[in-house]
C-alpha cells in the first residue's frame, strides 16, 4: 500500500485523505463477523446518554469498545497488517506506533431508538502532542458510511486551530467542540475504505437514519518523537512498535508475535473460528 504524493501532500494541508478500497471484500466480511460476535458477547457498551453525560439513552444508541485488542486476537492482528504501518508511516513518519483501537457501531433505526453520532471534537484534545499532524486516526468503514448512516465529518484545516472543549453532554465520557461546522465535508466510503485524519483534525460522525447498522474502527497512531507527550491511548509500554528499530511484531507488547497472523486472522473468522479469539 503506497499513498500517492497527492494523498500525502492532502494529509499535510488539509488534515486527512480518505482512501477507498484499503481493505478488501474478505477482510470487510470478516471485520462485519467479528464485530457481530463481539457484540452478541455484550462487549459493546452504549456511551449515548440523555444530554446530561451520565443517563445511559434508551431513545439514542452509541455502541464503543475501546480497547478492541484483549478482546479480539483478529483485530489485536488488524494494525500489523502490513499495508497499515506502510500507509501511516508516509504520512507520519517513521517509527510509528500503534496508541489506541477501537470501535463504534451505530444501530439502525429500531422503534423510537436510533444510531447516534459522535458530537465534534479534535482527538488531540485528548492526546495532547505538540505537532498534531504527528498523530493520525485510521478510521475505517466496516460498512458502506453514508451521509444518510452518520459517516465521518471533517474540518479541512482545521489541525491549525485548536478548539476550547468541555464535557459532551450527550456522552458519558466524551468531551466536545463547536468548530465551524460551515466548512465541514463530509466523507462518504464504501465498506474497506478508509479516513486517515490528523489528531487536530476537527471530526464528528451524524445519527444513522437507516434500517442498517454502521460501524467505524478507529485506530490511532503515533510517530515515536511524540511517544512521551502522548497521553491517554494505551499506556507507554503498550503501544506497539509496528516499525523502526524497535518493532517487534508485537512480541515487546503483547508477548506473542502479532505481525504475520492478519491472513490467518482473516479466514479463521470467515471460518467461524470466533470463539479463540473473544474471551471471557
Ligand atoms: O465513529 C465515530 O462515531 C467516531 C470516531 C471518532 O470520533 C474517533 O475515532 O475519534
Amino acid at each position: 500500500m503506497q499513498c500517492t504524493p497527492e494523498q500525502i501532500e492532502q494529509f499535510r494541508t488539509q488534515g486527512y485523505v480518505a482512501v477507498p478500497n484499503f481493505w478488501n471484500e474478505r477482510e470487510v466480511r470478516a471485520m462485519q463477523q467479528e464485530l457481530e460476535q463481539l457484540k452478541q458477547a455484550g462487549k459493546l457498551r452504549n456511551v449515548a446518554t440523555d444530554g446530561d453525560g451520565k443517563t445511559e439513552s434508551q431513545s439514542k444508541v452509541n455502541l464503543q469498545l475501546c480497547p478492541m485488542y484483549p478482546h479480539s486476537d483478529f483485530f489485536r492482528a488488524m494494525p500489523f497488517a502490513p499495508r497499515v504501518p506502510a500507509a501511516v508511516s508516509q504520512l507520519i513518519g517513521d517509527p510509528v506506533l500503534l496508541h489506541l483501537d477501537q470501535v463504534f457501531l451505530k444501530p439502525g433505526r429500531n422503534g423510537e431508538a436510533i444510531g447516534a453520532g459522535t458530537n465534534w471534537h479534535q482527538d488531540n484534545a485528548y492526546f495532547k502532542i505538540g505537532d498534531p499532524l504527528k498523530g493520525t486516526a485510521m478510521w475505517t468503514a466496516v460498512h458502506d458510511a453514508t451521509a444518510a448512516n452518520g459517516t465521518m465529518r471533517v474540518v479541512p484545516g482545521s489541525f491549525r486551530e485548536e478548539y476550547e472543549h468541555t464535557r459532551d453532554p450527550d456522552s458519558n465520557h466524551h468531551i466536545r467542540c463547536y468548530p465551524p461546522e460551515e466548512r465541514a465535508e463530509t466523507i462518504e466510503l464504501p465498506a474497506g475504505g478508509v479516513l486517515f485524519f490528523a489528531y487536530g483534525t476537527a471530526h464528528a460522525t451524524g445519527a444513522n437514519t437507516t434500517e442498517r447498522e454502521r460501524a467505524g474502527v478507529a485506530l490511532h497512531f503515533i510517530n515515536a518523537e511524540v511517544n512521551s507527550e502522548a497521553v491517554g491511548g494505551f499506556e507507554p509500554g503498550l503501544r506497539p512498535y509496528l516499525s523502526g528499530p524497535q518493532a517487534s511484531g508485537g512480541f515487546k507488547e503483547h508477548g506473542v508475535r502479532v505481525a504475520g497472523t492478519w491472513n490467518e486472522e482473516v479466514e479463521r473468522v470467515l471460518d467461524g473460528g470466533w470463539q479463540r479469539a473473544v474471551d471471557g
